[in-house]
């Protein structure tokens, strides 16, 4: 396993939609388990491959606070909504920046497992956002999308600036 670099905003990588997953095969093991390590780390509750230059359909997500309940979903659909809550989030891709998202409270998700089988949950709660927060990467949707534009604006503006610092 291995730790990937995650892309920052505003990086046009990260608006890439993902492929689907047409085999779950052991170069996609490797890439989940590299995920992992990687959203452990970080440390995040959830990461999406998109995150880290993998524009496939692959999102991991471990919400417990013994940090040892990883969740895998391959190819996730989400196909029941119900309900709103708005819940502060922030974003492994837009460090340091944090803000409110209205999402559905409760959804209901099929996704292959890191076997290639396929399940189906009921989600709520944190479970819930986080699932739809990494969907939405999938689809190159990132969280700042949803604020509004004088903040989206500044947000970009420290980026760049930050960006050009590095140089
Ligand atoms: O996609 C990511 O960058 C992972 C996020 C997932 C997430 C964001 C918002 C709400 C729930 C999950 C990271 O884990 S960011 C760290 C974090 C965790 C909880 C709340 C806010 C930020
Ligand atoms: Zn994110």
């Amino acid at each position: 396993m291995s730790i990937r670099t995650i892309l920052h905003y505003p990086d046009p990588r990260l608006r890439c939609v993902a492929a689907p997953i047409a085999q779950v095969d052991d170069a996609v093991r490797r890439l989940v388990d590299d995920m992992a390590e990687t959203m452990y780390q970080a440390p995040g509750i959830g990461l999406a491959a998109i995150q880290v230059n993998e524009a496939r359909r692959i999102i991991v997500i471990d919400i417990s606070e013994t940090r040892d309940q990883l969740q895998v979903f391959i190819n996730p659909e989400i196909f029941y909504r119900a309900g709103e809550q708005e819940r502060e989030e922030g974003c492994l891709s837009v460090p340091g920046v944090y803000g409110s998202v209205l999402r559905a409270d409760r959804i209901r998700v099929r996704a292959l497992n890191r076997d290639g089988q396929a399940f189906e949950i009921e989600a709520e709660g944190l479970l819930a956002t986080c699932i739809q927060h990494e969907i939405d990467h999938l689809d190159g949707k990132v969280f700042v999308d949803y604020l509004s534009r004088l903040k989206q604006s500044r947000i970009r503006k420290k980026f760049e600036k930050q960006q050009r610092l590095a140089m």
